[in-house]
């Protein structure tokens, strides 16, 4: 059977990779093979720089509002075609078709919006001082790689490109091997708008193509989102060079719930902090944490509300909790799951792979899965798992759960629920993470700087973080004559 291939995006054309190898491209509801992508070469890298560097100094010297233009129109094309878009990210993942259509394609399109808008109004310093006055001349860096993972590949990918592009870089892209029909699709839309060279799309792994573009002399940064251990890999590479390198990285993010919150609305973020995207979200909270006083009560709650979620065929709009990415990712996650057995966690739902009838049955279905009774030090509470697992864990005080929360490696981001303004503002401080939600979880404004601490990442990105990490400046200091 012959499939559909989604091929790269080089220099403004798709272009057949004679040298390369194809790899199957699976649909996770069904387990089945639908498509398949190239394993990239270094004569496409080659071809995709030189396509790049002749096209971004001309992109560059555009005025803002040409660049500005540029994006609105992209963010116009993937809104004309999210229909289109979210069914095959549904497919090319597994994730509910709700879930792409209601939240991450819009999201694409936003992300195209919000940096045209931050291409007109990016502004530079200048410091003025009686001898001198200064002025920081910001310039994009050239050519650019960013690299995305498979949880949520348009909003991911776009995130990285909007900024780089509105900054006057070309990019050079390499979405997930596991999921790469969004970008494929956005390439075909992009096609139309953007000059030839300016973006470029690589399909393939991420230790052959992945590899070669970010150690390759002419990316001068490089984007990436996916887990802590390939980011240190890539940090490496990056270091010979000095190259400018974004991080975003793995969590075992916490949510602490104290007695005094609104029950309610804090069991239903748990639940959706837990299973949305079937746990597959670096901003899932993994590891609950509750007063004592309020544990029996939000158990029983927290169990309830996770049995009633809805597990079907992703492409279903009544569907709320679809596949896991990959037979891989399947095996991975319930390897932690037997794990957290073997460490003698309480398993209070799940744990089983599910089976669908009909056209779902070979599926990488997965029950959502709790746990409790875990000590903190448990390889469970430690580790990212990045399923539909979650583990709980009552505390005393307010001390206590602020030392819970940050007693793991990662750093990335946690929720409060509490009403005492005092405790929130004395944990907001003392949590060490890159982002603090206080009564509310994954509230994201575009603005805001993202990222995480410790292993979590290295760098921000969003607002003018990104439009920072995607230009070089330089300080000219006019001395005052006379
Ligand atoms: O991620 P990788 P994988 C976590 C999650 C998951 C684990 C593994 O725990 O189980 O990572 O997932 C490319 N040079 N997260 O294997 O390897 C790769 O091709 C350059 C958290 O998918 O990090 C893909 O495009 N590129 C996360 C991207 O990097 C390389 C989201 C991510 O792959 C490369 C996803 C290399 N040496 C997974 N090696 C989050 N933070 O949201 C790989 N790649």
């Amino acid at each position: 059977m012959k499939y559909p291939r989604f091929e790269n995006f080089i220099n403004g054309a798709f272009q057949k990779s004679e040298h390369a190898r194809f790899v199957p491209v699976l649909e996770p509801a069904t387990g089945q093979i639908y498509a398949s992508v190239p394993e990239s070469v270094a004569a496409d890298l080659k071809l995709a720089i030189d396509g790049a560097h002749a096209a971004q100094p001309a992109f560059a010297k555009l005025v803002p509002a040409q660049r500005a233009r540029l994006l609105h129109q992209l963010a116009d094309v993937i809104e004309a075609d999210s229909d289109n878009l979210a069914a095959m990210e549904s497919k090319d993942c597994g994730k509910t078709i709700t879930q792409a259509r209601q939240i991450e394609i819009p999201r694409a399109a936003a992300n195209f919006r919000y940096f045209a808008a931050m291409a007109e109004s990016f502004a530079s310093e200048s410091h003025q001082h009686p001898d001198a006055w200064n002025v920081t001349l910001r310039a994009p860096l050239g050519t650019v790689a960013c690299i995305s993972p498979w949880n949520l590949p348009l909003y991911l990918l776009t995130w990285k490109i909007a900024p780089a592009l509105a900054c006057g870089n070309a990019v050079i892209a390499k979405p997930s091997e596991v999921t790469p029909a969004s970008a494929h699709r956005f390439a075909q839309l992009a096609s139309a708008i953007l000059p030839a060279g300016i973006l470029n799309i690589l399909h393939g792994s991420g230790a052959g193509i992945g590899q070669a573009l970010v150690r390759h002399a002419e990316v001068k940064a490089v984007s990436f989102t996916g887990s802590t251990q390939t980011g240190a890999a890539i940090a490496g590479d990056c270091a010979p060079s000095f190259k400018k390198v974004s991080l975003e990285l793995g969590g075992k993010n916490p949510m602490l719930i104290f007695a005094d919150a609104d029950f309610d609305g804090a069991v239903q973020a748990a639940l959706r902090a837990s299973f949305s995207n079937q746990g597959q979200i670096c901003l899932c909270a993994s590891r609950i944490l509750i007063e004592r006083t309020l544990y029996r009560r939000f158990v029983d709650a927290f169990v309830a509300g996770a049995m009633a979620i809805k597990i079907g065929d992703p492409s279903l709009p009544e569907t709320q909790f679809g596949a896991l990415v990959s037979s891989a990712h399947l095996k991975k996650v319930q390897d932690a799951i037997a794990l957290a057995e073997q460490e003698g966690g309480r398993k209070l739902l799940g744990g089983a792979r599910v089976n669908l009838p009909g056209r779902c049955a070979d599926g990488y279905f997965l029950e959502p899965t709790i746990f409790d009774q875990l000590p903190q030090s448990a390889e469970t509470n430690q580790q990212e798992i990045f399923g539909p697992v979650v583990t709980l864990q009552p505390f005393d005080n307010e001390a206590q759960a602020l030392l819970m929360a940050n007693e793991t490696r990662y750093g990335l981001a946690t929720s409060v629920y509490t009403q005492d303004l005092g405790r929130a503002q004395r944990l907001a401080q003392g949590l060490q993470m890159g982002m603090v939600w206080i009564n509310c979880w994954m509230h994201r404004d575009l603005r805001t700087p993202f990222g995480g601490a410790k292993a979590s990442g290295l760098g921000r990105e969003g607002g003018i973080d990104a439009m920072r990490f995607f230009t070089d400046c330089k300080n000219v200091a006019f001395g005052t004559l006379g």
